[in-house]
């Protein structure tokens, strides 16, 4: 038997935690050979809810959960961990401008990165899929400057998956036929979902769907998509924000040829600001990931890239105070 790894997951009560932490403890991130010992970080009033999504976990008698650690400190939840899953955020509340938004987080992944920095397992793989995304993912690697920038990432797979998932619908395929959709940039309706090296049954994608599609239907869709899931289901996507996450980090430790979507800290890569949290693709071996190198981009393609670019730009310099 493997000796168990530690998982944190903050915002432990929250919708996309109870998508999640049942299918970690099944085995489903990580594997069924692999045990686990769940972190559950949550705010002192969501402590209650949170008791009892321990419970159901206890009553589940998962095989592969070894313990469970609930706590409101942050020092208890991030000790030893090996994976950390930021789910918990704040939310924009009524009068809320986005750069308040964008500090009251702030302040929250300051706190955490440095958490993880002093208190985790230094290898630890940090997801973050709190919003805004990219930029707390940003301000925990600048908060933990032991712990190595390429730990740190933030999560546009669920938007990948949509990208994926669009694309095969319109043209009846399965998912499966599909590789080499990108998501560029920030998690934010700027992100660009780009089809122009994407491969179906091998053939390029642009030889199957026209220009007007893509450009009206499928990017807006895409970028869109979150809000259109909120105005028709009343709250915002939970089992298929668990779901990318899960798959995330699973290709991040198991590695993947096929190309992913990580949010992951800029290397220069495509002309884009070093260490700006943004979305690229990606191939993962040994725990490591690699941006996929030289791919052509057209003169549409590079304006779309630097729109996401600067909004994360702008998303930074909201924030820069609050790392000193
Ligand atoms: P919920 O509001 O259901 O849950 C969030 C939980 O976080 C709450 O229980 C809250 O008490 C807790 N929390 C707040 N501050 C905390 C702190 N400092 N420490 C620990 N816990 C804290 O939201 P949910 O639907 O679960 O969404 C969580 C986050 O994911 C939100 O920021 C949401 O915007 C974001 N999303 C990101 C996605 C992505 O693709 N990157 C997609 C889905 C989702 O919208």
């Amino acid at each position: 038997m493997k000796k168990p790894v530690r998982i944190v997951i903050t915002g432990g009560a929250g919708q996309i935690a109870y998508a999640l932490a049942f299918r970690i403890a099944a085995g489903e991130m990580l594997g069924t050979d692999q045990p686990v010992i769940l972190h559950l970080l949550e705010i002192p009033n969501a402590l209650d809810a949170l008791k009892g999504i321990v419970m159901e976990l206890e009553d589940c008698a998962y095989p592969l959960l070894q313990d469970i650690v609930m706590t409101e400190e942050v020092k208890v939840a991030f000790t030893d961990v090996d994976y950390a899953l930021l789910v918990g955020a704040r939310p924009r509340g009524p009068g809320m401008e986005r750069n308040d938004l964008l500090r009251v987080n702030g302040d929250i992944f300051t706190v955490q990165g440095k958490a993880l920095n002093e208190y985790a397992n230094p290898r630890v793989k940090v997801l973050v899929v709190g919003n805004p995304a990219n930029t707390n993912a940003y301000i925990a690697m600048q908060s933990a400057p032991n712990l190595s920038p390429q730990q740190f990432s933030a999560m546009t797979r669920l938007d990948h998956n949509r990208a994926v998932s669009q694309l095969a619908i319109k043209l009846g395929v399965p998912v499966t036929a599909i590789n080499q959709v990108i998501i560029w940039g920030n998690h934010s309706a700027t992100q660009y979902p780009d089809i122009n090296h994407a491969l179906v049954h091998n053939q390029s994608a642009l030889a199957l769907v026209d220009q007007n599609w893509i450009n009206h239907d499928f990017i807006p869709s895409v970028q869109q998509r979150g809000a259109a899931i909120i105005n028709i289901r009343g709250k915002s996507s939970a089992a298929s924000a668990a779901f990318a996450a899960m798959a995330h980090l699973r290709d991040w430790v198991s590695g993947t040829d096929a190309w992913v979507s990580m949010a992951v800290p800029s290397d220069g890569s495509y002309g884009i600001a070093e260490k700006l949290i943004y979305s690229f693709p990606v191939t993962i071996k040994d725990g490591e990931y690699h941006i996929v190198p030289a791919l052509e981009i057209n003169e549409l393609s590079h304006a779309r890239m630097q729109a996401s670019q600067q909004e994360l730009e702008q998303e930074r310099a909201a924030i820069t105070d609050l790392l000193c």
